[in-house]
């Protein structure tokens, strides 16, 4: 007999696939696990779509992000458990990673998973197909669970697993169709590496992953990308790694492999600065030829010292040069800033506001998103935070208001929360393909960014007044 396995992803903006629950999932040996997905973005009522799947069910496995994800994960769990209180219901991702102890409040739920959880969750699910109890998991690496005296354990870490040693992600345990509706593209996620080696101070990986990384070998990942495009037939890959450039001959390689395949695909990822500046000219046209449209290096600011601050580690002139070089072979790139840091300057702030435009006019073809500091649990440029009096949210009812569209932290006057915000604005539209009776905005948005004029913004209101949602972009 099979074990049914159910699990859930919270409610979230966007429609990327749900990669941590498809890489849990595909690792149970399919001869003995049943594995249900059952994602919140494609329901009408979650509630009721993990409730038809429960009875039966050995476990019920929710992934939970930090912010409004957790409202939903436990509205589903607390329904979950109140329709099964047998049932183990385990939490993993990135807000249990950070807060395995704290999650265990929730009485709901019975396990967390702290980082890369193939594995343990392979062992949980054995554990419970062996009739094993939720309060005796002593000898499971890398969980939290409570003993039946209600006291809460965490268990130690485990040690980070190569990739190429996981069963290769089971495609079919989602509804790829639905994704590439929602998306409005044929556009498949994929995840080749887990962990990055740095240390940027605003960041949770360095404190969940220990500044390790991981990732799968070229071959392994043309074989399957091939085996995909046969079936799913996409148009476009959307690598979801935290820093896909790691290795320059792994990326290469890869290349390599796109182009003897002939995949008739276009794909993206991410790209440090240090890494776009180093990467050879040839690298580079291969992964163009390859496919590569669009890559995303996190800038951050636009001051050298707050770059040190953040222990960014990469250089202004990095930034250029990956700018300049990835506009030479034509390929896209999303240049995302943070402002509104801890004890920021205003000159800091401005000083990234002068990058953004530098970069913005070198390519049609670039993106400068500018976001405001959240201290993100994790990060050490949070734990700074909160020894300066900063207050993190305590219960998980905070964590879920803790959220981060368009809002910005306490560090953030409200002078300069609006000239940033006119910026974004007259950025936006100073650049976009427009026609007919918008080109004098722009014209006029173009003017303004170039005096830095930004008073006065008859256009901002006007906009906000037609399309208020066009905010939040
Ligand atoms: C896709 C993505 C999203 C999607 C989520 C789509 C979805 N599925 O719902 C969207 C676009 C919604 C999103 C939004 C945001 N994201 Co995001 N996102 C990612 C990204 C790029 C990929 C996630 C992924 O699929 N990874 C691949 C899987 C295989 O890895 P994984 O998630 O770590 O899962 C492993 C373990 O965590 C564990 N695990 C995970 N779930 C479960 C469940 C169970 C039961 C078990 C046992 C184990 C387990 O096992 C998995 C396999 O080893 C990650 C970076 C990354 N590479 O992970 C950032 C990341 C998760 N996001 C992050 C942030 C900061 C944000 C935003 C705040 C960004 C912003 N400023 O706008 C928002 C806030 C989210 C919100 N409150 O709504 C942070 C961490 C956030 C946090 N503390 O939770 C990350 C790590 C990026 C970073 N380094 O800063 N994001
Ligand atoms: S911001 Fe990017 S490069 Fe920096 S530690 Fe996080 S994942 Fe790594």
């Amino acid at each position: 007999m099979r074990h049914r396995i159910v699990l859930y992803n919270p409610r979230a903006v966007f429609y990327t696939m749900p990669l941590a629950l498809l890489a849990v999932g595909s690792h149970l040996d399919p001869e003995r696990y049943e594995v249900v997905i059952i994602d919140g973005r494609l329901e009408a009522d979650p509630i009721a779509a993990v409730r038809a799947h429960l009875d039966g069910a050995l476990c019920l496995g929710v992934t939970v992000l930090t912010g409004a994800p957790i409202a939903d994960a436990v509205a589903v769990s607390r329904a979950a458990k109140a329709h099964r209180p047998d049932l183990p219901i385990v939490w993993g991702g990135w807000h249990p990673s950070m807060f395995g102890r704290e999650c265990l409040e929730e009485p709901s739920v019975d396990v967390t998973v702290q980082a890369q959880g193939e594995v343990t969750f392979h062992d949980l699910c054995d554990h419970f197909a062996a009739g094993k109890s939720v309060h005796d998991l002593e000898s499971c690496p890398g969980c939290a669970y409570r003993t039946r005296d209600g006291e809460v354990r965490q268990n130690p870490a485990r040690t980070l697993q190569d990739l190429n040693r996981l069963r290769p992600h089971d495609y079919r345990l989602l509804p790829v169709e639905r994704y590439y509706d929602l998306k409005g593209k044929r556009q498949l996620d994929y995840i080749s590496s887990q962990g990055c080696a740095f240390r940027c101070a605003f960041c949770a990986d360095p404190f969940v992953y220990n500044r390790k990384w991981v990732g799968l070998e070229p071959q392994r990942m043309g074989e399957e990308i091939e085996d995909l495009w046969r079936r799913y037939r996409f148009d476009d890959l959307s690598f979801q790694d935290e820093t896909y450039f790691t290795y320059a001959p792994r990326v290469e390689a890869v290349a390599d492999e796109f182009i003897r395949r002939k995949l008739p695909i276009t794909w993206a990822a991410t790209m440090r600065a240090d890494q776009g500046a180093r990467l050879s000219e040839d690298a580079m046209a291969k992964c163009k030829r390859s496919g590569l449209r669009r890559v995303i290096v996190g800038v951050e600011s636009g001051s050298q010292e707050m770059m040190d601050r953040i222990k960014k580690d990469i250089k202004m002139e990095q930034v250029f040069e990956s700018a300049e070089k990835c506009r030479r072979h034509g390929v896209h790139v999303i240049f995302p800033f943070i402002v509104g840091f801890p004890g920021e300057s205003d000159e800091s702030v401005q000083a990234s506001l002068d990058m953004a435009k530098r970069l913005r006019v070198l390519s049609p073809g670039f993106e400068t998103p500018i976001f405001y500091f959240k201290p993100y649990p994790g990060s050490s440029l949070t734990d700074d935070a909160v020894r300066d009096g900063y207050v993190l949210p305590r219960t998980l009812a905070d964590w879920a208001r803790f959220d981060f569209i368009g809002s910005a932290g306490p560090w953030v006057s409200p002078e300069r929360h609006r000239l940033v915000e006119r910026f974004k604005f007259y950025q936006r539209i100073a650049w976009k393909g427009v026609g007919g009776w918008t080109r004098p905005v722009q014209t006029v948005a173009r003017w303004r960014l170039k005096r830095d004029a930004y008073g006065l913004p008859v256009e901002k209101l006007l906009s906000d007044w037609l399309w208020p949602q066009a905010e939040m972009s």
